[in-house]
């Protein structure tokens, strides 16, 4: 059966020659900001904060929403890095969104979107983004180690997404150190925390740290996380649908 997933790697495939036909863009004023320095360096939990209009299992969310102001916000109320979705055809985002973020805060950006191509990560960084998102699900285990040197050989930081074993396995041949998991399942979109819970062990032990991802939408949620042994949490949706994002979480 098609899933969801498959349909977005197909529209990306189209998406990849149509970047490869375009003029390369100019790369926008960019400074090295490390989301993994910022979790080396305190205890606390780190926070990224995700600017989302729409996505395929939710709908419209936030569709007016302004990415510089919404960002911003974020920063000022102690978000330790934000995201943005840059996908257009399943989640209403666009890399000028990216652009525009990176002229509106310092904090580090991370490139949402679903990359199978060098090209995606050319466009992520010239737009500003400082990480990109690799998903272990949508990428063979050649093509996730190809793309992770190609990002990192850009000086951009990388973060794996993984939602089982099986990917939680392939991410671990790579010795990067951002593991997301997301509690979300893309196949189904069902969310449940005990996915971080099951799979946090291991990325522990191994010494990389784990971001749980997806479905995060109280204190206690939070907590619980943490109690897993989650460095960061990855949140959309919440912020989103906030007045003031600043105090969703509180
Ligand atoms: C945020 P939420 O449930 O807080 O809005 O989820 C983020 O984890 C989610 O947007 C996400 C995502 C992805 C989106 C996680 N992995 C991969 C697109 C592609």
């Amino acid at each position: 059966m098609e899933t969801i997933l498959d349909r977005i790697i197909a529209e990306k495939q189209k998406e990849v020659l149509i970047l490869k036909d375009l003029p390369v863009l100019k790369e926008v004023d960019r400074k090295h900001v490390s989301f993994i320095q910022k979790l080396q360096q305190a205890e606390e939990v780190k926070i990224i904060a995700e600017f989302k209009r729409a996505s395929p299992s939710k709908g419209a969310i936030n569709l007016d929403c302004d990415p510089s102001e919404q960002t911003l916000q974020y920063v000022q109320a102690g978000a330790d890095a934000v995201s943005v979705l840059t996908d257009r055809t399943f989640f209403k985002g666009d890399f000028r969104d990216l652009e525009e973020v990176r002229k509106a805060i310092t904090a580090p950006i991370l490139c949402k979107d679903f990359i199978i191509d060098p090209i995606q990560i050319d466009y992520a960084k010239h737009a500003g983004a400082n990480l990109i998102l690799l998903i272990a699900a949508a990428l063979d285990l050649e093509t996730l180690h190809s793309l992770y040197h190609y990002a990192t050989s850009k000086g951009l930081e990388v973060l794996m997404e993984v939602h089982n074993e099986a990917e939680l396995e392939k991410v671990l041949t790579t010795d990067n150190v951002l593991i997301g998991v997301n509690n979300r399942n893309l196949k189904t979109f069902e969310v449940d925390l005990a996915t971080t819970e099951r799979l946090a062990s291991k990325i522990v032990e191994s010494n990389r740290y784990l971001i749980s991802e997806s479905g995060i939408a109280t204190t206690e949620d939070v907590r619980r996380v943490v109690a897993a042994g989650a460095s960061g949490i990855l949140v959309g949706e919440t912020f989103m649908r906030h007045e003031k994002p600043e105090e969703a979480l509180r």
